[in-house]
């Protein structure tokens, strides 16, 4: 590795043709010589920076290289500007490509309930089921609720994904995630090439089942998310639990099997049972020819949570109930009203549906915000469905639906434009939060669809401005993507991916991003080492330190859409 330097890149990918630029951190005011080198250290092309002055989001005075008149493809390319030279990267479309599939194999390194078998994820990677009641698990087979509950019956909700670094399922992450792998794979049915999430494309059990495997990896989770339903003859019939979790928090690391803790129930929740609402219903849609009985099941699932939903409107998560897996609570549910009207909708036509969809103060893009969409904020979903899938809505209305799409990626180009180290995300006080990584991804796709609707370059280059970020043009220095770039993270918040606490476990495989900077420095680690850091900065790859390293179903789901665009946008 170079000497920790100024010049920071993206340490994976440009690719040819499109836009190439960097950041030099440097209180000059004049404009700088800089030198691209190519892997002989010849000189390639050279240019001038550009001073930017102080940037808020890093703290620092910063210039702008761009290289971009450059497009000879090739690998170990350096940048240097006086004694400082950046980490090597390539031009080339072979990272994106990778990238692809890494960021959706991450999803069955997740999977909980199924041995993680050595012959898709190498030997270091294999380890036993997770939670199917082989001691010392005690089994999702038979889960009761929080014993203050009562509910009267245990459920079998073995199987879906663990949610980050710890082994809580929770419905509204688990359901966004599912939702963003579908809508990676509908996008692609419908605007592009879909054939690569064909069957065999990732190293997964069902690669030779018929299916394609982006289906077979989300419908891991969906039947979980179906399996949070409270039973007919119950109290809340149709509604669904809202998570999943140990009793009490395990310690760093612990293997999913040799977790000993008591797993239960929280309560349903109208927010879980809209999200498993609308996620079965977009499910629905896609398993229509793949699998009609299933499709059917999924229908059928989503239109009585729906209705229990309608029953009980105003049943929230306990922002306390936080011992032993995460709250994921939340006061709203006006947008996961909207987002599961929106997939009920565009799958059945029904006008009941339809009703709810232009009757709600959302309809028509209400929800885009430069902030993004994320577990708690889910309106945009329906939106983005919405603006995909042919229904009988007005076409002013999709058009105006498309039209709040491609004005937020407006907003983000505008922004981008006065930032040192561009990314698409910005609060309202500018400050960073938990998953920052993962709203600079969504925000991501929010670009990339505009791309797709209007065919405008600038909304391309800013879809494949936040990947840049992603992968290292970032204050941190670090690629936030596990096995990807020069300096990527290593030691990501994970107990089983805990080789900085127990040599004998691996580190993140490659494609797992981690959660980002986050200004609120929320676990002590992060507090003790990161106090008083710019927002961008504010970030270690500490694997105690989960408030900015730890990785999460959401934030991969993101990478994923967002990284298979790059890739589709970047094969030939
Ligand atoms: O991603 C979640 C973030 O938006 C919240 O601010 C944070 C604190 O409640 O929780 C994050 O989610 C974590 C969850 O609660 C437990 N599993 C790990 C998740 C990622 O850190």
């Amino acid at each position: 590795l170079p000497p920790t330097s100024g010049i920071r890149v993206n340490q994976e990918s440009y690719a040819p043709g499109l836009p190439k630029r960097v950041t030099l951190i440097s209180d000059s005011t004049a404009a700088q010589t800089w030198t691209l080198k190519n892997s002989a250290g010849t000189a390639v092309a050279t240019g001038q920076t550009r001073p930017r002055g102080a940037d808020a989001a890093s703290g620092e005075n910063v210039h702008e290289i761009d290289f971009s008149a450059y497009d000879t493809v090739g690998t170990g390319y350096t940048l240097s500007v006086g004694s400082e030279t950046s980490f090597p990267f390539d031009i080339s479309t072979a990272g994106p490509q990778k990238l692809r599939y890494d960021s959706l194999a991450f999803f069955y390194h997740q999977r909980s309930g199924i041995a993680i078998d050595a012959a898709y994820v190498g030997a270091a990677y294999a380890r036993p089921a997770g939670h199917i009641n082989v001691a010392p698990n005690q089994g999702d087979d038979n889960v009761p609720c929080r014993s203050d509950l009562n509910c009267g019956y245990t459920l079998d909700v073995r199987g879906g994904w663990y949610d980050a670094g710890d082994h809580g399922k929770y419905v509204v992450n688990g359901g966004i995630a599912a939702w963003e792998l579908l809508d990676e794979y509908e996008r692609a049915v419908r605007l592009g090439d879909a054939s690569a999430f064909g069957d065999g494309k990732l190293a997964i059990p069902e690669r030779a089942n018929g299916v394609p495997d982006l289906l077979d990896e989300a419908r891991w989770e969906v039947d979980f998310l179906l399996s949070m339903q409270v039973p007919d003859g119950k109290p809340n019939a149709g509604m669904v639990h809202h998570k999943i979790h140990d009793a009490q928090w395990t310690s760093l690391p612990t293997r999913p099997d040799q977790d000993s803790q008591p797993r239960r129930l929280s309560p349903p929740s109208t927010a879980a049972t809209l999200n498993m609402a609308a996620v079965a219903a977009q499910a629905s849609r896609l398993w229509r020819t793949v699998d009609p009985a299933y499709s059917a099941k999924l229908l059928a699932a989503s239109e009585k949570a729906y209705a229990a939903a309608k029953a009980n409107p105003a049943v929230l998560a306990d922002p306390n109930d936080g011992t032993g897996g995460g709250t994921y609570s939340d006061n709203t549910v006006t947008d996961e009203f909207y987002w599961a009207a929106a997939e009920l909708f565009a799958t059945t036509g029904k006008s009941a549906y339809r009703t709810d969809v232009t009757g709600s103060a959302l309809y028509r893009g209400k929800s885009f915000t430069t902030h993004g969409f994320d577990w708690a904020s889910t309106g945009a979903l329906g939106d983005i469905t919405l603006a995909l899938v042919p229904t009988d809505l007005p076409a002013a209305d999709v058009t105006a639906i498309r039209t709040a799409i491609t004005t937020t990626a407006d907003s983000h180009l505008a922004q981008l434009a006065t930032m040192g180290y561009p990314a698409p995300y910005r609060t309202a006080d500018g400050s960073y939060e938990w998953g920052s990584n993962g709203l600079v991804a969504n925000n991501g796709v929010v670009l990339a669809l505009a791309y797709d609707f209007t065919k405008q370059d600038k909304y391309r280059d800013g879809a494949f401005a936040a990947m840049d970020y992603l992968l290292g043009r970032n204050p941190a220095n670090y690629s936030y993507v596990s096995g990807h770039g020069d300096q990527p993270v290593r030691n990501v918040h994970h107990r089983f991916w805990a080789h900085e606490l127990d040599a004998s476990l691996p580190t993140a495989p490659p494609g797992a991003l981690s959660g980002g900077p986050n200004s609120g420095l929320q676990d002590p680690t992060a507090a003790r080492l990161l106090t008083g850091c710019a927002p961008q900065r504010c970030f270690v790859d500490d694997i105690q330190a989960y408030s900015v390293n730890e990785v999460a179903i959401n934030w991969n789901s993101a990478l994923a859409w967002l990284s298979g665009w790059v890739a589709e946008k970047t094969s030939s």
